[in-house]
């Protein structure tokens, strides 16, 4: 954005545009997580599997955001990597009730943090522990641990535990990405 955009925006009469990417396995709760955060949804408790990905828009904290929700199916996966240049923020959702697929969960995040276009970049990454009303379901900590959370040092990143259908923690964790982004793009 150029200087005039820059100074408007400061001067609260336009709004930052920002671009999120939301990525995970397949049924950890993606969209439904976005859904939750986007007022333009209407929950009309029919969410289907994410083909390919999904573009959502809305306004948050006088930012425009553009969530991009990506499929996390094995097949679609690949799509993830083409989004890195662009992204603003990350949003990595788990699923805490599946502890046999955080290995592969672990990889995929392994993948897109030693990619060449984030690599270098000091983007924050929020994770959320979702799934939390399942019994049995891994702890903050545990999730954390099985993703080797404390292994990654060169981004912001924080984790919160969630319930993607009744919106519980949800906010906790997007204010936490917001205030991130704030600082520093503006
Ligand atoms: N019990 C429980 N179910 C949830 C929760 N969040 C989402 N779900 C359910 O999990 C299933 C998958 O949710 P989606 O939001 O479609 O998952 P996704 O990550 O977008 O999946 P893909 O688009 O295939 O990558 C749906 O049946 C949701 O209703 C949660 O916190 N608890
Ligand atoms: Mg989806």
């Amino acid at each position: 954005m150029g200087r005039f955009s820059d100074f408007l925006i400061a001067l609260g009469f336009m709004k930052k545009k920002v671009n999120i990417l939301c990525v995970g396995l397949d049924n950890s709760g993606k969209t439904t997580i976005i859904n939750s955060l986007n007022p333009n949804k209407v929950d009309n408790g029919m969410i289907v599997p994410t083909i390919g990905f999904s573009i959502e828009t809305f306004s948050k904290s006088k930012l425009n955001l553009t969530v991009i929700d990506m499929s996390g199916q094995g097949r679609y996966r690949d799509l993830w990597e083409h989004y890195y240049v662009d992204v603003d923020a990350v949003i990595f959702v788990v699923d805490s009730s599946d502890k046999i697929r955080t290995c592969v969960a672990k990889d995929e995040l392994e993948q897109m943090l030693n990619h060449k276009d984030l690599k270098k970049r000091k983007i924050p990454i929020l994770f959320f522990a979702n799934k939390n009303d399942i019994e049995d379901s891994m702890s903050v900590a545990d999730c954390s641990n099985a993703l080797g959370l404390n292994n990654v040092k060169t981004k912001n990143w924080y984790i919160c535990s969630c319930n993607g259908l009744t919106g519980d923690g949800i906010l906790t964790g997007f204010n936490w990405l917001i205030g991130i982004i704030k600082k520093i793009l503006i």
